[in-house]
């Protein structure tokens, strides 16, 4: 792909950008992966900009009553997990236009070979007409990577499925800034951490869980109450083996590695010490002890969001806000890449 850059980046000040799409109800994926994390870093201190990026949802078919609803559920939840809209940028994309106007740049910059090789492109659309897909699916890495530079943001914590869209957006940015030998765009770091980057399904530990996954069985939501929670970790694929008594011994085990990285992420332990603790142990054991953990830790979410739900009018209020604070941040970011490139601004 593109040559690196080989000026210095040192004038970029640390800033982080994340998103999470309002395609469905979050997951405990999104919740593990994402969520908890952008929480994370708000309280590391370091400048936090969070989106519900609507306009990545409407690359498949959305209908307008639930987006609408989804985007005020997911705000909910960043709110209800954690995000303080005093302390971080919290809106939704659609309302900052300088997403799609640098979208729409990092198109003709973006080349088609390597948006054709992108995997989530490849998983979306695999046994079904690519044909037929949207052209806004194909170019949905390109909105990402403008998501982000709009906000010369250097740091992207997201779970390892976004790993490929991030180094295509480091390539962006250094095709952009070789084009017009600028160094303009920061190369942004992923940030992928945790023990639950990558949560996969309760019903086939080789997929990731997803919110628009047809079995809602697979995953568990943010809004699913203490019992639907238990009761889908009671019915989890797993294989008839006791835990082993070391995390090699989870090899070639997938549902059973997912389990305790869910279960490790959650209670903020590493997975060696949940080997540890549950050596030898039974499903029918740990599995209750997961549930007990996940409805502890989920349930003041939960509870936090359907309070919020009451209110859709602060909730929109909320996003209002964040929507003008990160338009100040992206507009300028903006106007100085069309003058790079040479379009007039004249009004
Ligand atoms: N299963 C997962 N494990 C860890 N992290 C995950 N993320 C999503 N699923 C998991 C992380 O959540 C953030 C927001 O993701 P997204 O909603 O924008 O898109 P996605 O990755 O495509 O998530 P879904 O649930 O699979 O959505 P749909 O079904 O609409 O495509 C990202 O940081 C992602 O890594």
């Amino acid at each position: 792909m593109a040559e690196p850059v080989q000026t210095p980046q040192a004038s970029f000040k640390p800033r982080i950008f994340s998103g999470i799409q309002p395609s469905g109800g979050l997951t405990l994926g999104n919740y593990l992966g994402a969520l908890k994390r952008f929480v994370e870093k708000q309280n590391e201190g370091i400048e936090t900009i969070y989106c519900m990026v609507d306009m990545h949802a409407i690359t498949v078919w959305q209908d307008p009553e639930r987006l609408r609803h989804q985007t005020r559920e997911g705000a909910a939840a960043f709110i209800a997990a954690g995000i303080d809209p005093a302390r971080s940028i919290l809106f939704n994309q659609s309302q900052v236009t300088a997403h799609v106007e640098l979208a729409w740049i990092f198109n003709c910059v973006a080349r088609m070979g390597w948006m054709s090789r992108m995997t989530q492109w490849k998983d979306k659309t695999a046994g079904k007409n690519a044909e037929a897909a949207s052209l806004g699916l194909f170019a949905y890495p390109a909105l990402m990577a403008a998501d982000i530079l709009a906000y010369h943001a250097t740091m992207v914590p997201v779970g390892e499925d976004q790993k490929q869209h991030l180094e295509l957006t480091r390539d962006i940015a250094i095709k952009f800034n070789n084009d017009y030998k600028v160094d303009y765009f920061p190369v942004v770091e992923p940030l992928i951490e945790g023990a639950a980057t990558r949560v996969m399904s309760l019903r086939d530990g080789t997929k990731k869980m997803s919110k628009s996954d047809a079995s809602d069985q697979s995953r568990i939501n943010l809004t699913d109450d203490a019992d639907m929670i238990a009761a889908k970790i009671r019915k989890a694929k797993t294989d008839p083996e006791p835990l082993p008594d070391s995390p090699e011994g989870l090899k070639d085990r997938p549902e059973a590695r997912n389990l305790v990285n869910i279960y490790a992420a959650l209670a903020g332990h590493s997975v060696e010490q949940v080997i540890r603790d549950f050596a030898g142990a039974q499903f029918g054991t740990f599995k209750p002890a997961l549930a007990d953990l996940a409805v502890a830790k989920l349930s003041p979410i939960t509870t936090e969001m359907n309070r919020l739900m009451q209110d859709p009018a602060e909730i929109d209020r909320i996003l209002g806000r964040g929507a003008e604070q990160a338009d100040a941040i992206a507009r300028p970011i903006l106007e100085k890449t069309y003058e790079i490139m040479g379009m007039v601004r004249s009004r």
